[in-house]
């Protein structure tokens, strides 16, 4: 597949001139922004692996851009290009987050290592953070996020739920149909759970095929109706060309936070309730 790389310039000039210079390193494919202010809108729709960010732009200033889509799209990295009389600029967009930066005039081959460099490390990040086969992130991200989002309901006072997803009788599927049809579940039953939640939603492989959904902003009676929107999906499912519902199910476990609350037991809570689930029969969903 080839590499998705935006330049945002306002001057015709320069973007062309950086796209050339991309396209013609070969492996590139490269779409040009004039207009800071439709990155964002942009990048809702289309997948870009790297962007190329002006720091000075009449509409919108790249700084605040730069704030923007590190709020919203930080798995993309994004490489400032200042004039040579802003390092100080650059200086505080890599304090931002920017992956890296490159001065006015651009010289190809200083251009070409920056964006190497910027996508291998956006890659072994990913390969650090996420689980291989479905792309979910992994446990030690869920427990990252988890510390967070448990220090900012309790500092703020806001709801904050948890979900834990396991799905019913996996071993049966795996020894009936075998593991590579064990595995196309995993990551049918991932792709389901990341399309029916919020971009704010975190949504993890926890183990094996046990999955955690850490849901900030929500009640107890809101994580039940997505807890229970995600178990009627699934069940509701086609998987891979079987022409009957039914044949993938999941057991939830639902808690919310409550004040003071450890992750520990947090996280435990959701446990419990998901075994409650198992008991109560599977393909249901129980609170803690
Ligand atoms: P329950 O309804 O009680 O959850 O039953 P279960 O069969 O789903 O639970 P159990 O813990 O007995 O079995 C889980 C199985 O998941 C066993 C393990 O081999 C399988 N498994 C774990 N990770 C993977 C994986 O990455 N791929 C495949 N194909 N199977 C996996
Ligand atoms: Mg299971
Ligand atoms: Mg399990």
């Amino acid at each position: 597949m080839t590499t998705q790389i935006l330049v945002v310039d306002d001057d015709v000039m320069v973007s062309q001139v950086l796209a050339e210079i991309l396209r013609h390193a070969g492996g590139y494919e490269v779409a040009i922004e004039m207009d800071g202010r439709q990155v964002a809108r942009r990048l809702q729709h289309e997948k870009y692996d790297l962007i190329l960010l002006d720091i000075m732009m009449p509409e919108m200033n790249g700084l605040d851009l730069l704030r923007q889509l590190k709020a919203y799209f930080d798995e993309v990295p994004v490489i400032m290009v200042t004039a040579y009389a802003s390092v100080e600029l650059a200086v505080e967009a890599m304090q931002l987050g920017a992956a890296d930066f490159v001065t006015k005039p651009v010289e190809a081959a200083v251009l070409h290592i920056r964006v190497h460099k910027a996508l291998e490390y956006a890659r072994t990040k990913r390969l650090a953070s996420t689980d291989g086969l479905t792309g979910l992130y992994n446990r030690r991200v869920f427990q990252e996020r988890l510390e967070e989002e448990v220090g900012r309901a309790n500092r703020y006072q806001r709801p904050l739920s948890l979900l834990m997803i396991d799905i019913d009788h996996f071993k049966m599927h795996n020894d009936t149909h075998g593991h590579l049809w064990g595995d196309a579940i995993l990551v049918e039953v991932g792709r389901l759970l990341k399309e029916l939640c919020r971009t704010s939603d975190i949504v993890a492989r926890y183990g094996g095929e046990e999955f955690a959904m850490i849901l900030p902003e929500t009640t107890q009676a809101q994580a039940l109706c997505i807890a229970n929107r995600l178990r009627k999906t699934i069940a509701d499912h086609c998987f891979l060309d079987m022409p009957v519902p039914g044949v993938v199910t999941v057991s939830v476990g639902a808690a919310m936070y409550g004040a003071m609350q450890c992750s520990k037991t947090f996280l435990s809570a959701a446990d419990q309730a998901l075994y409650a689930a198992k008991r109560g029969g599977r393909n249901c969903v129980y609170a803690a």
